[in-house]
């Protein structure tokens, strides 16, 4: 018999449509990794909200989360419909797919925006460094020199992601590899639940237009470059109790808004991820030595999110009745008044 969760819900109630995805994308890593992370989490599929903009990546709201709404938009325009969506009912929990050209070519301007308004989402980047969805031209993340068989060689600099993100004033940024399953399944668990706009900048190859040795967003680059800055483990807060004979010392808990934890186990370096110009300088550092940085680099679970600081009902707004949204007569007049 299939295991179920706390829900009474087998995985397959968080599985969507097969994938059409190339076999071997980093992509559809990346959406197991998602289906697995609500399934464990105890998440009703119904309370999640899906969102996407166009590419392959962006197909994701199809192969994932069947019991959930979803929202495929316009190229680069997610985050305004998914700001717009949250705020209709910020009961929700968004779940967003993009890609690098979704994200840092033509949305570029709506990706700063949302980080800055620091909408509660989970905002995942699947960066292939390159245009796989109309066939494989150069990204704003390609790296300087990569060649491509249509396109010739790049010779401009990438856009780093999660530097963008900091720049923006992120509360949640982190980089991972579609290759590290664990690692990718526990950072989308606690973006799950950060109080913000959660950036995860998963390199995830194109095994069809982008994939040579060389490439820095192939299977073997990202293998033999990674470079994990902690061993992380998420605790959900109901959970706290299983925790206790955790080795003392080499570890660092960071206690999200609702009490759950990311404990990070120091691998060789001792980093501290609430530490802004660290994070800063260490995606500098990871860069200038062509290492592939991953893990948690930036959180601050303090910052409100657009809801806390707009104060919106405790009703979603989409569940607001007529009557309660009519002014009553004499406000009404009152307010007339006032503009006289
Ligand atoms: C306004 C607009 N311009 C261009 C396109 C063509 N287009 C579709 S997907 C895409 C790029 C997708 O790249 P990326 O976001 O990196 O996703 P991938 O396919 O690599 O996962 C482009 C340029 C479009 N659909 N709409
Ligand atoms: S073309 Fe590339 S990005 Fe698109 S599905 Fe195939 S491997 Fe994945
Ligand atoms: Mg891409």
């Amino acid at each position: 018999m299939a295991k179920t969760n706390e829900l009474g819900l087998t995985k397959t109630d968080y599985k969507g449509a097969p994938t059409t995805l190339c076999q071997g994308c980093g992509h559809n890593s990346i959406l197991s990794q998602i289906i697995s992370a609500c399934f464990e989490l105890d998440m009703l599929p119904e309370d999640i909200v899906k969102f996407s903009g166009i590419g392959c990546s962006s197909k994701a709201p199809t192969y994932m989360l069947q019991r959930s709404f979803g929202f495929n938009s316009l190229h680069g325009r997610m985050p305004a419909v998914a700001t717009g969506a949250l705020l209709g009912d910020a009961t929700l929990t968004g779940l967003g797919m993009s890609g690098d050209g979704d994200s840092a070519s033509i949305g570029m301007g709506q990706f700063k925006h949302i980080i800055r308004r620091n909408v509660r989402m989970v905002y995942i980047i699947a960066n292939n460094g390159v245009y796989g969805l109309t066939k494989g031209q150069l990204s704003a993340t390609s790296e300087v020199g990569l060649t491509l068989k249509k396109q010739g060689t790049n010779e401009l600099e990438p856009i780093d992601i999660c530097l963008e993100a900091m720049a923006s004033n992120a509360t949640f940024v982190a980089r991972a590899f579609s290759g590290d399953p664990k690692q990718v399944k526990t950072l989308i668990k606690a973006a799950l639940h950060h109080n913000g706009t959660a950036i995860l900048d998963i390199i995830s190859p194109c095994v069809t237009f982008n994939n040579a040795d060389e490439s820095m967003h192939s299977y073997t680059w990202g293998r033999d470059h990674k470079s994990p800055l902690q061993d992380i483990s998420f605790i959900p807060a109901r959970d706290e109790i299983m925790i206790e004979d955790f080795e003392e010392g080499t570890v660092q808990d960071v206690t999200m808004h609702d009490g759950s934890k990311v404990r990070l186990k120091k691998l060789e370096r001792d980093y501290d991820p609430t530490d802004r110009m660290s994070a800063v300088h260490i995606i500098e550092e990871s860069s200038a030595n062509k290492q592939l940085l991953t893990g948690l680099i930036y959180v601050d679970p303090s910052r409100p999110s657009l809801t806390d600081m707009l104060g919106l009902t405790d009703t979603p707004l989409n569940r607001l009745s007529a009557e309660y949204m009519r002014p009553a007569k004499d406000s009404l007049e009152k307010i007339n008044a006032e503009m006289f």
